[in-house]
């Protein structure tokens, strides 16, 4: 049914605390080593930042969600889980989560199905799309923190929506791109935005 509303919903960093479970796991880890604060994050990529400020500590970094249980024990970000809840509960509207895994694929990919089941419900283990390339899959909307999603489809069918994030938010405003603040701003009106 072409009237249906397709939303596509990010995890890490939109329903899933990636940076603050980062955080906490990187200092218990390397108590004597320099850390970036939450307030101090710029760019995406946590291990580019850490990387510039010493560069042995990217690799540092990159061992902390390469480890086993880091993302099935991320909290879930406030607001984000009953949103999905919600919004699946809506008329004429599909949810899904799209999440790229790490390349590490030891752990993550299974400990995101564990996450989803454990906060979402066994429901939404049918909702789950994995994939490196957000651009090949179609929707009307993309919820993500990501401030640049780009793959091999040059124009995508969904409108990214930029999830605000410790990491994003001092990013000069771009009158061409829409903001989802938290899941306290007005996501209702977003979805409404794209229905015909
Ligand atoms: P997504 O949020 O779906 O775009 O997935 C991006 C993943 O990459 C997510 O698990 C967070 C993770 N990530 C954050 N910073 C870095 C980094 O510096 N390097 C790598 N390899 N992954 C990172």
């Amino acid at each position: 049914n072409k009237r249906r509303l397709r939303v596509l919903v990010d995890m890490d960093g939109v329903i899933a605390d990636f940076e603050g479970g980062f955080l906490k796991k990187y200092k218990q880890k390397f108590p004597n080593e320099p850390f970036v604060s939450l307030e101090d994050r710029r760019g995406f990529w946590v291990s580019t930042q850490y990387g510039d400020m010493r560069s042995d500590l990217c690799e540092k970094a990159i061992s902390i969600w390469e480890s086993k249980n880091f993302f099935i024990e991320l909290e879930p970000l406030p607001g984000g889980v009953e949103a999905v809840k919600e919004m699946s509960k809506m008329e004429n509207t599909d949810v899904f989560i799209c999440t790229s895994p790490i390349k590490h694929y030891s752990y993550c990919p299974y400990e995101k199905y564990a996450w989803i089941e454990k906060h979402l419900g066994p429901e939404f283990l049918e909702q789950i799309i994995l994939t490196r390339d957000k651009t090949i899959v179609t929707g009307d909307l993309l919820i993500d923190d990501k401030p640049d999603i780009l793959g091999v489809e040059p124009s995508p069918s969904w409108e990214h929506v930029l999830f605000t994030a410790c990491h994003n938010k001092h990013l000069p405003p771009n009158p061409s791109q829409r903001r989802l603040l938290s899941w306290a701003d007005d996501w209702r009106g977003l979805l409404e935005s794209k229905r015909q």
